[in-house]
């Protein structure tokens, strides 16, 4: 079936004279695709991600690069861990649903040659991150929505589940009591995961997934499954990924600019500093948290946040720590 799509899709872009290639589904040929390495030989293997429920993700992702295996492989494998994990309630099995009771997730996936793949408003389906894998690997498409990306799913040979755990429900159903919406900064952003790595052959991928904000409106999707808001990577550049507010980072493309930022020469520090302050001049940030996590080429790594609590997690050198990161507002 792919490789049929695949060649319509291509012969539609040929019938108009264009090409496509980066964040794209995968060209038949591989020797044509744009890649993006260059001979790196100076950098750390790693795999960093976002809030504690990283160090369990750096484990698993681990496994794969310690093994020669790539770094796209080790995002997946590290994020499913969380997916699966329902005392995890922003992410996957176990989320907190939005305000009418529908657990829906929102996933994106990018490898080292900036094909990515995504899905958003996604029912049922325990495990986003694969489902973006596969529509990274088996469509032209970049990111799949709601039933489609269900229907798709499915087709792919996941399984429908009720991923609404006791835990959620009960949540739920003492929020509507009040129905009151109003986020509480690291504690119901809590726990979704943006995880970067940079494999033994010095390459560099990203995976976000998350059930977004507990209790949002039906329909509402983050910045967690958008390319350039919620995660980016550049080869040859480094990577970033964002948690917290989702609004806040749309509205910069906050992951983008990290990496633009690091791209003009800004440490990965620098970087994730510069895009807090976008933020902080232009929004009301008293009331949410950003965090922003970012990697470059060589394995040198920066976070920053709006209000402290923001921790992340880094496997390098063969320890796996967790780190606080600096905010801007100083408690
Ligand atoms: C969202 N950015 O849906 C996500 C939530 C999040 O840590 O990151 N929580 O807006």
């Amino acid at each position: 079936m792919f490789s049929r799509r695949n060649f319509l899709f291509q012969s539609i872009l040929g019938t108009f004279g264009l090409s496509f290639n980066s964040c794209n589904a995968k060209t038949p040929n591989k020797s044509t695709s744009k890649m993006t390495t260059k001979p790196n030989s100076n950098f750390k293997p790693t795999v960093i991600s976002t809030w504690n429920n990283g160090l369990s993700a750096n484990e698993a992702a681990w496994k794969v690069i310690e093994v020669g295996g790539k770094a796209i492989d080790a995002v997946e494998a590290g994020v499913r861990v969380v997916e699966a994990d329902p005392k995890t309630t922003s992410v996957g099995y176990g989320g907190f649903p939005d305000r009418d009771g529908n657990v829906t997730l929102d996933a994106c996936i990018m490898d080292e040659t900036g094909n990515c793949g995504s899905v958003c408003f996604l029912k049922h389906i325990k495990h986003p991150i694969s489902v973006a894998r596969k529509v990274m690997d088996n469509t032209p498409h970049v990111i799949l929505a709601g039933q489609g990306a269900l229907q798709f799913a499915l087709e792919q040979g996941f399984e429908k589940e009720n991923l609404l755990t006791p835990k959620a429900k009960a949540a739920w159903e003492k929020w509507k009591k009040e129905s009151n919406y109003h986020p509480i900064i690291n504690i119901e952003n809590h726990d979704t995961i943006g995880l970067l790595a940079i494999d033994q052959n010095g390459d560099i991928s990203g995976a976000c997934t998350t059930s977004g904000l507990a209790f949002k409106m039906q329909g509402r999707v983050g910045d967690s499954p958008i390319i350039g808001a919620g995660l980016f990577v550049d080869n040859e550049v480094g990577g970033a990924t964002a948690t917290g507010m989702g609004e806040a980072v749309l509205k910069t493309l906050g992951s983008f600019l990290v990496v633009e930022l690091m791209r003009q020469g800004k440490t990965p520090q620098e970087a994730c500093e510069e895009a807090v302050m976008r933020i902080v001049k232009n929004q009301n940030y008293k009331d949410f948290q950003i965090g922003y996590l970012a990697i470059d080429k060589q394995g040198n790594y920066g976070a920053y946040c709006i209000h402290s609590g923001f921790d992340f997690a880094v496997y390098q050198g063969g320890k796996n720590q967790l780190i606080d990161s600096p905010s801007y507002v100083k408690s």
